[in-house]
């Protein structure tokens, strides 16, 4: 039996020698290559955590005392040893494991999490819950080097240092962020890591002074001479300033200094900064020689480092592999041809070039793309002042991430009415990734800001249109698309030209109309065959706009006869609620409508054509769901039927 199938629970490894953690580490490095490989998914970082998951169990008790990891995904060791080891095999899919930090899937995960940059905010308010309740329990939180300079994550740090509770940070620190970190804070880490003679000689001479008679009187000295010429000497001098106390940095790869300095930090009183330095892919050559790529990968060949099924390249490789064109592949193509003759386009990325993107265009202009760090808000903020500087920036994000800058597209943006453009990648269901990154609020929190223009295509070449339309805006405009390409159908080819507040009518029909937003205009097209089959002859209208929306189709559509709306989003405040709202305001009503997206409620994890299915937005379940409904508004005399789906 192997050392991993042994444990059934953290402490099991209490008893063990360093060797055979070491073994153990060689394992789950084997465990993690052997389901990532196959399943796909976040590896590297995992790869480079083993020794720091293993160190930390085993010097702390979980889940008495708390460990807290920041999103999650680079603590899979920590999965692994923590009950779910036997179901590994199952990561990221339906009904499987999450692929991050999960609070419904064991008593070690305290949050679910995939946001980076929270865990110290969440950590500081469990270490005060703690000491309210006269506990004795350890708060140990574990934070990456990029997370680190996100906003949150830094307001936690000034809050930490006042506060002055017992709580241990560890700074898990690979140099890495998915791509090359950015910034000055990880360049002061850098310098840290470089020269780390001074806190080694620190840790030492405390152990040594401890152990001589009278030895804690000895380290109190010491500790007083050393506050007095602090400034000279520290590196970690920043947090120190800051209120905590800096450990390090140490070899993160070491299980033996892990260990015994966890060990002797553990002792201290109030807020530290544990410094680990770690090899983000560690063991795996391919990943520790390009740990971006291997960050979250697609599955691939352990042996060669090669996916399984190759990426399709956007510029100097076209049509070498015939996958059909993604929504991100369009933009990044669009933004070039755009900024090759506008050249006020400044492309602007937080920490995730490649996946938005942005990458290809960094690459051609240098100069006019930022990377901001994984720092959203602050790049929303310094695309406003972009734009008032005469500007043109594009804000490439996930929707899921632009979430943390609400208030900057409300107040520096909107509020300003500058024409800063949000590409906003990713908007809809996500899939393996789960709950924490699916898109589906965007459109409910920006369309109730004034100023602003919102906007889903159908397809990627209705993007390239739209994305040339919005550089010539003078006001806020926000292009939502999904991940990947369409779902179902061909591509109906090149669009018709955008104009403002104006939806595009695909399909005549004179029983109902079907409104559908991005995503969700190719599964209504063919809804609309299959209803037609069942004697139902819908027209189909792509709403391009959900901001300003298109009145008169809305009012063309009622007049016809019911009406569904249909968005990959929540409905809540969605897009259906934008069109009854116009019903109610122009006074067409009452009109049926039937209001088809997300419910009120988080989706899980699983592929997106899963998750689409189970949400019942598949041409199939649109095409049943919209059967049952007509049928039932047509046999209905009480008017409050008119609006709800048949149960
Ligand atoms: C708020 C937010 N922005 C962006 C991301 C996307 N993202 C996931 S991991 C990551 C890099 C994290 O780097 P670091 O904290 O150094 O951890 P590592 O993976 O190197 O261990 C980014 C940008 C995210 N999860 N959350």
């Amino acid at each position: 039996m192997s050392l991993l199938q042994r444990i059934e629970q953290p402490s099991d490894i209490k008893s063990w020698s360093v060797p055979q953690l070491t073994e153990l580490s060689q394992e789950i490095r084997e465990e993690l290559l052997r389901t990532i490989s196959q399943l796909g998914g976040h590896l590297a970082s995992s790869m480079g955590a083993v020794e720091l998951c293993l160190a930390l169990h085993y010097v702390f008790d979980a889940p008495e005392d708390q460990l807290v990891w920041d999103m999650g995904y680079q603590a899979f060791t920590h999965k692994l040893i923590t009950g779910r080891r036997d179901v590994f095999h199952t990561l990221k899919q339906l009904d499987g494991l999450s692929g991050f930090n999960n609070k419904d899937e064991s008593p070690y995960d305290l949050f679910t999490t995939g946001h980076g940059g929270t865990v110290l905010s969440t950590a500081l308010g469990l270490a005060m819950a703690r000491d309210q309740a006269k506990a004795s329990r350890y708060v140990v939180s574990i934070i990456g080097d990029a997370s680190l300079g996100e906003g949150m994550a830094l307001e936690a740090l000034n809050h930490i240092g006042h506060v002055k509770p017992n709580m241990m940070v560890i700074l898990n620190d690979n140099r890495m962020s998915i791509a090359k970190p950015i910034g000055g804070l990880s360049k002061y880490l850098n310098r840290i890591i470089i020269n780390p003679a001074y806190n080694k000689f620190r840790m030492e001479l405390g152990d040594l002074l401890a152990k001589l008679p009278h030895g804690a009187r000895w380290v109190r000295l010491a500790h007083k001479i050393e506050e007095s010429i602090k400034g000279l000497l520290t590196p970690g001098q920043v947090f120190e300033e800051l209120g905590f106390r800096y450990v390090g940095p140490i070899d993160g790869h070491n299980l033996k200094e892990l260990i015994t300095t966890l060990k002797s930090v553990k002792r201290f009183k109030g807020p530290i900064l544990l410094h680990v330095s770690t090899t983000k892919g560690k063991g795996y050559k391919f990943a520790e020689q390009d740990p971006e790529r291997f960050h979250k990968i697609e599955p691939f060949e352990p042996s060669t480092g090669r996916m399984k099924v190759p990426h399709r390249k956007i510029n100097g490789s076209k049509g070498r592999l015939a996958a059909p064109e993604t929504f991100t592949d369009a933009f990044s193509d669009e933004l070039i041809r755009l900024g090759e003759t506008n050249r006020k386009i400044i492309a602007i990325t937080a920490a995730m070039p490649e996946g938005t993107g942005v990458s290809e265009f960094a690459k051609r202009f240098p100069d006019r793309c930022l990377d901001v760090g994984m720092a959203e808000q602050h790049g929303v903020g310094v695309a406003a002042g972009l734009a008032r500087g005469g500007s043109r920036p594009v804000v490439a994000m996930y929707s899921t991430f632009l979430q943390r800058a609400f208030d900057q597209i409300m107040h520096e943006v909107c509020l300003q009415e500058l024409p800063v453009i949000l590409a906003i990648d990713r908007a809809g269901l996500v899939g393996e990734d789960g709950p924490t990154h699916h898109g589906v609020f965007d459109v409910a929190y920006l369309r109730v800001l004034p100023k602003i223009n919102i906007l889903s295509p159908k397809d990627p070449a209705e993007l390239r249109a739209m994305l040339h339309w919005a550089v010539e805006q003078s006001v806020p405009v926000a292009l939502r698309y999904s991940r990947g390409g369409i779902v179902c159908g061909e591509p109906l080819g090149r669009p018709a030209k955008i104009m403002s507040g104006k939806s595009e009518t695909l399909r005549q029909g004179k029983d109902l109309t079907l409104i559908a937003l991005g995503s969700m205009v190719y599964p209504a097209l063919k809804a609309a065959e299959d209803l037609s089959r069942e004697g139902i002859d819908a027209a189909v209208v792509n709403a391009r706009f959900v901001k300003p929306l298109d009145e008169q189709m809305v009012k063309a559509a009622a007049q016809t006869g019911p009406i569904v709306t249909l968005e990959e989003g929540q409905l809540a405040g969605g897009f259906g609620s934008a069109v009854s709202e116009a019903i109610d305001a122009l006074n067409l009503g009452p009109i049926p409508q039937l209001r088809i997206g997300l419910p009120d409620a988080f989706v899980t994890h699983g592929k997106r054509s899963e998750l689409l299915r189970m949400c019942r937005l598949d041409p199939d379940s649109l095409v049943q769901r919209i059967l049952r409904w007509h049928q039932s508004v047509k046999s209905s005399t009480d008017e409050f039927r008119l609006f709800t789906e048949p149960a």
